[in-house]
């Protein structure tokens, strides 16, 4: 084999062929990874593409979404030109129409709702994308709606809610450091690809992991003891442990006793789940829970890993993550190295110490009108005051109260993150005024009057702010495909369109990109010409640990609140716990406890090769495996006569849909698994659209009753 020209490439760019090699990333999934590609372009056309070997931060990795992403940029559904609806709504007939007729239009109507029925009936949406969320938040509150609506209303919010009902601030785990890890329900193999690379070193040292999990995963056979629970019953499991740990003496007296609020109640409350009894609830054989207690707490420092998904998807999610938290309090593990520390939030949700100009650019919220989800769940509207909880959204727009939404302004807007697909899609049928920023034509889009085309990661430039210091900014590989443009481009062209004074939205783009820089002291030009990544040139500071002995805790009472004081405030009215009580799905919503609907059905766990709907129409994406597979326990098939490969119906009170029988043991008997987010097997027709956690407004995705049967 002839040594090859370029060392880090595979392929061969050189000027004879025409094949330049350019630097971009993936912005397929978490804004954490974003991983670096070469991209082969030849003449204006990406050709073939690599992970980036020599990007520091992402190392060279790219999954098999990021390696696909050519069928991901060419991909015959997208939008390349702005659409107007000339048909039914849902049936997709629109004709094309001019950027300048798209913003007229658009700013015509949303002005005259204003004006109409006051800013708050119009509603600003971002889809499970995060880098243009600053503009379009300062966009809303500019034009006076207090309706900012994101993802975060089904993710990672809930968690950080919970956090913050119970210590003020969130800890995250420090692995690296700690002599246990009680990994509380992540599948990072499959969903946290930018880790991989450490959880691998730790393995190699022999670390002790303990893994929580309702199936068996890649990740749970690393560990040394596996919880296999049934989904949802979390909190049982977690105040099971804590009895152990409160009986045996193994509880940190010093922490509990300075610093902790309602320990007298909670231990009573721990006192309930016996081993046997926490047995019957979750599933977990006794000797292991207490093996797992004693283990945590008796490592020092022990650190716990915890996910923005799987614990809140329950309409007990709150509480039961609250009740696995407290076992962090407990041990007195809270921010220290080892343990979960308390880092700061750096850009768009990624933690660190980083800085980033993103608080400065949104501003101080100023819109008095309480957003949409706010009086129905109070404690949401606490903790996020900017955000509403859009999962009422479908209710405002079909009922009316307590006020109308008349429009709204969407990037991404995925009707199926809505439990009941029926009542969503009735919605939007309603709804007066709907526009969708998309790069694909989605079942959903077709609802809207307007659709905008927006462009992928390598069409466009964008700043992203690593949790390790890596700041990358790559000038677009590619032109945008058609007339689509980039998301804050076109939040910046309809704030001029709407006559928004805003000078943040009156930016230009690398303006605005050099304003969130700021605090690095790197600009988009100096990074560009140094390869399109360099490191901050701020230093980044050094942990310090236990910074509550100085400043106490960010709760009403200044201590961990395992009794909540915010919770307490609302008990009255709302019916709240003030501890984490463990209350079961049928307890909240009796109405689901009857024994027509015997397995549990546990929606979303994450595969590696999907990301919600977007990757399910690559070619290369849905030839991996069967797109609509549903993992059941052979013992559960061989009960209903189900053989591997098998199409069968799974219905619930609100639904059902077909899907492919996938047998497999690594699913607990009584409980079926299957992925979220395909319009061909859309699993938001199962769920009831007020099947929601009463305090976060969490759909409960991962774990409601059903019936499977064979077809
Ligand atoms: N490839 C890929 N990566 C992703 C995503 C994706 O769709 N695809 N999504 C991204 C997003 S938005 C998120 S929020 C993260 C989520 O990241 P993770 O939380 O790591 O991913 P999940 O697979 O949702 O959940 C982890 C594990 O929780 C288990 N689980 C399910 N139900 C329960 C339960 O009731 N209790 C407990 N203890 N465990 C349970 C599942 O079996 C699974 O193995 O992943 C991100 N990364
Ligand atoms: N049943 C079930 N449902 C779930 C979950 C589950 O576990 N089970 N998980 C929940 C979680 S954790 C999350 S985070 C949500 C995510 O749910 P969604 O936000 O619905 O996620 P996506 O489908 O990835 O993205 C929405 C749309 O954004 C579009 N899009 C992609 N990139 C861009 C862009 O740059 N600009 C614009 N304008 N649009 C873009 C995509 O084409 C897609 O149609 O799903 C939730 N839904
Ligand atoms: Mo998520």
């Amino acid at each position: 084999m002839p040594e090859k020209e370029q060392p880090n490439h595979q392929g061969n760019a050189c000027k004879e062929n025409g094949i330049e090699v350019k630097k971009t990333c993936c912005g397929i999934c978490n804004q954490y990874s974003h991983c670096g590609i070469d991209a082969y372009v030849r003449d204006g056309k990406i050709i073939r593409v690599e992970g980036s070997s020599d990007n520091p931060h992402s190392k060279g990795q790219l999954c098999a979404k990021g390696s696909g992403i050519r069928q991901y940029v060419y991909n015959k559904d997208r939008v390349l030109y702005p659409l107007m609806r000339v048909g039914e709504k849902g049936e997709g007939k629109f004709e094309r129409i001019s950027w300048e007729d798209a913003y007229r239009i658009i700013a015509q109507k949303l002005t005259g709702y204003k004006a109409a029925f006051g800013p708050e009936t119009v509603a600003f949406f971002s889809g499970f994308s995060k880098w243009f969320r600053p503009p379009l938040r300062r966009l809303s509150e500019s034009f006076g709606s207090p309706n900012y609506i994101t993802e975060g209303s089904a993710c990672q919010e809930a968690h950080k809610m919970a956090w913050w009902l119970t210590f003020g601030k969130i800890g995250g785990a420090d692995v690296a450091n700690a002599q246990v890890v009680l990994v509380w329900s992540k599948n990072p193999f499959y969903s946290t690809l930018e880790d991989n690379r450490g959880f691998y070193e730790q393995f190699e040292k022999g670390k002790i992991f303990i893994v929580v999990d309702p199936r068996k995963t890649s990740f749970t056979q690393k560990a040394c003891l596996h919880l296999q629970l049934r989904p949802g019953t979390d909190g049982a499991l977690a105040l099971g442990m804590a009895n152990v740990i409160i009986q045996e003496g193994l509880y940190d007296r010093e922490f509990v006793e300075q610093y902790v609020k309602g320990f007298e109640e909670y231990a009573q409350l721990a006192e309930r789940y016996t081993p046997e009894r926490t047995e019957a609830l979750t599933g977990v054989p006794k000797e292991k829970m207490i093996r797992a207690a004693r283990l945590y707490a008796t490592a020092k420092p022990a650190a716990m890993i915890t996910s923005a998904a799987p614990v809140v998807h329950h309409v007990n999610g709150i509480q039961n993550y609250r009740a696995v938290i407290s076992l962090v309090a407990l041990t007195g593990n809270y921010d220290i190295t080892g343990g979960n520390r308390v880092l700061p939030v750096g850009y768009l949700l990624v933690t660190g110490f980083t800085p980033s100009n993103v608080d400065a650019y949104i501003g101080e919220r100023h819109v008095g009108i309480p957003a949409m989800g706010h009086r129905e769940f109070p404690v949401w509207a606490e903790y996020t005051p900017e955000q509403g909880q859009a999962m009422v959204l479908p209710d405002y727009i079909l009922k009316g109260k307590p006020y109308p939404i008349k429009a709204v302004f969407a990037m991404g807007l995925n009707h199926m993150m809505w439990p009941d697909s029926t009542y969503m899609l009735e919605a939007l049928r309603k709804l007066e005024f709907f526009v969708d920023t998309e790069l694909f034509l989605t079942e959903t889009a077709r609802y809207a009057d307007l659709v905008l085309p927006a462009c992928s990661s390598v069409e466009r430039s964008d700043v992203k702010i690593f949790a390790d210091g890596y700041v990358q900014c790559f000038p677009p590989a590619i032109k945008p495909l058609g007339e689509s443009r980039h998301d804050i481009q076109i939040i910046f062209e309809l704030a001029e369109a709407l006559g928004l004074e805003d000078p943040h939205l009156r930016m230009g783009y690398e303006e605005y990109m050099d304003f969130i820089l700021a605090p690095t002291g790197l600009t988009v030009a100096e990074i560009q010409k140094n390869g399109g990544i360099m490191k901050t040139k701020h230093t980044l500071p050094p942990y310090e640990e236990k910074k509550y002995k100085k400043k106490g805790f960010p709760t009403p009472s200044g201590k961990v609140e395992l009794l909540s004081s915010v919770l307490e405030r609302y008990a009255g009215e709302f019916g709240y716990d003030v501890l984490p009580e463990y209350r079961s799905y049928s307890q909240i919503y009796p109405r689901f406890a009857e024994g027509e609907w015997p397995l549990l059905m546990d929606t979303g766990s994450r595969k590696p090769q999907f990301i919600h709907s977007r990757t399910f129409r690559m070619e290369w994406i849905a030839g991996l495996e069967g797109t609509d597979l549903l993992d059941i326990h052979p013992e559960d098939a061989g009960n209903l006569e189900i053989k591997d490969g098998d199409r069968v119906r799974i219905s619930t009170p609100s639904g059902s849909v077909e899907a492919t029988a996938h047998l497999t043991a690594t699913v607990l008997p009584g409980v079926v698994h299957m992925y979220h987010g395909n319009e061909k097997a859309n699993l938001s027709y199962l769920m009831a659209h007020d099947f929601l956690d009463p305090i976060s407004g969490y759909p409960g995705y991962k774990s409601f009753p059903c019936r499977v049967e064979k077809l």
